[in-house]
């Protein structure tokens, strides 16, 4: 017979995990580097997909989006932070490039945001 007492410890056990499965998704992907640029191919169709990019500070990364689809929600990137605002033709491969000088977590979006990656810097 379950007492309240073991339906709060199974209770406090299923968060946990939660929270580990939360918490592992928050990180990143990696980029490949190549000549000290850390690179990231990003599918734009419906989401950013990856998201969540993490990469290193103070070296040159370089994010090549390819836009597959022909929402116009989706036709630029922005990343505010960094003052960059790109055309993302349909089909092309749009490559972005720039130093991150500090450590954060930097949004990138569409124009209205409703796709939304995030630049995490370490
Ligand atoms: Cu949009």
């Amino acid at each position: 017979m379950y007492t309240i007492g073991s339906i709060l410890i199974i209770l406090v056990i299923g968060l946990y995990i939660a929270w580990i499965i939360y918490t592992k998704n928050q990180s990143g992907v990696v980029g490949k580097e190549e000549d000290g640029t850390q690179i990231f191919d990003v599918l734009v169709k419906g989401v950013y997909s990856p998201s969540v990019l993490e990469a290193k500070v103070g070296k040159p990364i370089r994010i090549r989006f390819k836009r597959e689809e022909s929402a116009e929600c989706s036709r630029y990137v922005n990343f505010p932070d960094f003052k960059i605002r790109k055309e993302l033709p349909e089909g092309e491969v749009v490559s972005i490039e720039f130093t991150p000088q500090r450590k954060g977590e930097f949004l990138f979006t569409c124009d209205m945001s409703m796709y939304q990656g995030r630049l995490i810097i370490v």
